[in-house]
């Protein structure tokens, strides 16, 4: 196996790959990401301890112990791009020896848990609802620099392009589904199990007009009223499609989770967003412990 050079594995003089500032000893297999970093201590205020705290830019993060389990939290920063960076950089840690810079023969299996919020795109998904999403459909376009061949489910993806009729100029929309273990653990009766919209951009890229005109303003319509096979399209954020799509090329199992703090089809917000989060924080924590 090949040598990876310094400037594409790019480590910090203490040794840390560059943007997270972590070492392998750092980090727990099973680890969570939020998306503020303020989030990361909403969930380390639970542990029994912390024994590492550690930020730069948008990623902070922390590893510590929830009743005796070895757990760590990182914020992600919004959007599919901070994960690219974030995952790579986690699976470096893992599986790539830093010294040497050559790959290891032995590869190590991450597990990862996004806690993030969302916006409903059904109205039978109301705010204040969890949801765990059982496909994620990708339309940032990030994770066309890899091969996606292998991961991809294109009988939905030409469905939903041929329903939306999708621009030829927009990078084509990819679908993932969660890891099978994780999704059956998460699944329960009082969450909702969903296929997830990501954008990579906030307000065109979602739907959202304030000033400028979209290029197809009838595209949250569309999917909304999108249905294959029985699978709708279920709410919109901006990370789980790069999360699911990373980690199912690198190896690694992920759930997304999402506390539903908008819906956009009944044009509701919830009433306390925080608590919500709160919520789904302590459900998360609690399913965690007993993975
Ligand atoms: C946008 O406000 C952010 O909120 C949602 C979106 O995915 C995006 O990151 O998730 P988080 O609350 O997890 O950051």
């Amino acid at each position: 196996m090949n040598r990876i050079a310094e400037s594409e594995l790019i480590l910090n003089q203490d040794g840390s790959v560059y943007h997270l500032n972590l070492r392998p000893e750092h980090i727990s297999d099973t680890i969570i990401f939020v998306g503020d970093p303020d989030r990361v201590e909403k969930i380390t205020a639970h542990f029994d301890n912390v024994e590492f705290t550690i930020r730069k830019r948008e990623f902070k993060t922390q590893t510590g112990t929830y009743k005796g389990k070895r757990l760590t939290v990182i914020s992600t920063g919004i959007g599919p791009d901070n994960i690219d960076i974030v995952l790579n950089e986690l699976d470096a840690l893992v599986n790539i020896d830093l010294e040497k810079r050559m790959v290891k023969e032995q590869l190590r299996s991450l597990k990862i848990i996004r806690i993030g919020t969302s916006g409903s795109l059904q109205r039978e998904i109301p705010v204040g609802s969890f949801l765990a999403s059982s496909f994620a459909l990708d339309l940032s376009g990030m994770l066309h620099s890899y091969h996606t061949e292998t991961i991809t489910l294109p009988e939905i993806e030409e469905a939903f392009i041929a329903h939306t009729r999708w621009s030829i100029y927009k990078s084509r929309p990819l679908v993932i589904s969660a890891g099978k273990k994780l999704l059956e653990y998460f699944g329960e009766k009082e969450v909702y199990r969903g296929f997830t919209a990501t954008a990579g951009g906030f307000y065109g890229p979602q739907g959202r007009v304030l000033r400028l005109p979209l290029q197809d303003p009838e595209l949250n319509n569309k999917m909304h009223n999108f249905s294959h096979l029985g699978l709708k399209v279920t709410n919109l954020e901006m990370e789980t499609s790069a999360i699911y799509g990373l980690c199912a090329l690198l190896g690694h199992e992920a759930i997304s989770l999402n506390a539903i703090i908008a819906n956009r089809a009944d044009g509701t917000f919830a009433p306390d967003p925080k608590q919500l989060v709160e919520d789904l924080i302590g459900y998360a924590l609690g399913k965690i412990l007993h993975m």
